[in-house]
């Protein structure tokens, strides 16, 4: 028996920082295209994969509020799912959400799994915020997103779809062991995620080399430690002034990169995969019955109502800036 599917990566090439939604939206639907000429029946599109990555710069207001989506689908996304129900294909999506909640506003750095008949399926908010919160002179660019976004409010849920059950993360998330295993622990099969990485890390320069080996070591270790596929999917390019990585791919239960991009533009990337290949994984050497001992993992969990208190010193003092070397 084998449950298998043709899946895509759809790497987007840079998005310029006036470039309307319209036209990003309309990049997408051309490699969604491509992905079901090919076969495919699921894609995975980048990290705020609708406008460029705005958090490498100091913005406010108006100026600010812009790159966020108030409504999902809205008016410039509404055609990304009508194609996707046209040709009958399951997407994930990276966008920034802004919500009116409780007399509040809400922002969050958000993906969500769209399936063939356009339901919104399943929505992450992302945990793990890397960067800073106030403007630091000695960057070359900024890294905002701890000022520009909440903690992700929903944890690592999963869902039911396309034949299976399916996971979501976005960038930072995959550099933390912690996010596979909750979603390997609740019976992730399908782990999808975007991300904007910049090839430069202003505080390690030294390991500006080892980015591409970084972004595949924690895809391919999530996936492996957790018999789960992964694929992963780069916003790359020269995006501002910015170099970003790309290196999209699909990574098996082993771990293996299966298929991935080999330029730094709009590119896709396709297999077939079987879900029911992470029993090989999840059946043996990381069977989490027989072999986890939870009741050694203490440290992992310790600290959670000081970090809320932390996180929100962050907001209030923003103590944590990191001085320049
Ligand atoms: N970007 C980067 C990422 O985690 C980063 C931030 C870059 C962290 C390089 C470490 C090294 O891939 C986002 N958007 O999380």
């Amino acid at each position: 028996m084998s449950r298998s599917i043709v899946v895509a990566t759809a790497q987007l090439g840079p998005i310029a920082r006036d470039e309307p939604r319209a036209s990003a939206v309309a990049r997408m639907i051309a490699l969604m295209e491509t992905a079901h000429s090919r076969g495919a029946r699921l894609v995975v599109f980048p990290e705020l994969a609708l406008t460029t990555f705005f958090p490498r710069w100091l913005l406010e207001g108006d100026e600010l509020d812009a790159f966020y989506e108030t409504e999902m689908p809205g008016p410039d996304t509404a055609p990304l799912f009508e194609a996707a129900k046209r040709l009958g294909v399951g997407f994930y999506l990276g966008y920034a959400e802004l919500l009116h909640e409780g007399g509040t506003t809400r922002r969050f750095n958000t993906s969500i799994f769209v399936t063939p008949e356009g339901e919104i399926a399943g929505r992450y908010r992302k945990v793990h915020l890397p960067g800073h919160y106030n403007h630091e002179d000695w960057r070359r660019f900024q890294h905002l997103e701890k000022r520009y976004f909440e903690h992700g409010d929903l944890g690592f849920p999963v869902f039911e779809a396309m034949g299976g059950t399916l996971g979501m993360c976005l960038c930072n998330d995959r550099r933390w062991p912690e996010t596979f295993r909750v979603l390997g622990l609740r019976g992730a099969e399908l782990i999808m995620l975007g991300y904007n990485t910049p090839q430069h890390y202003p505080q390690a320069p030294e390991h500006d080399h080892l980015q591409d080996f970084h972004n595949h070591l924690s895809m391919q270790h999530g996936a492996y430690a957790n018999g789960a596929w992964v694929i992963g999917t780069a916003k790359a390019g020269r995006e501002e002034g910015c170099d970003l990585i790309a290196g999209s791919c699909i990574i098996a239960p082993t771990g293996e990169i299966i298929a991935r991009t080999q330029g730094v533009g709009d590119e896709v990337a396709v297999a077939e995969i079987d879900l029911d290949r992470c029993r090989e994984l999840r059946e043996n050497v990381f069977n989490f019955a027989l072999h986890r001992e939870p009741g050694d993992y203490g440290p992992i969990c310790e600290g959670a109502e000081a970090r809320a208190e932390e996180r929100a010193e962050i907001t209030r003092n923003s103590r944590f800036t990191a001085s320049a070397d």
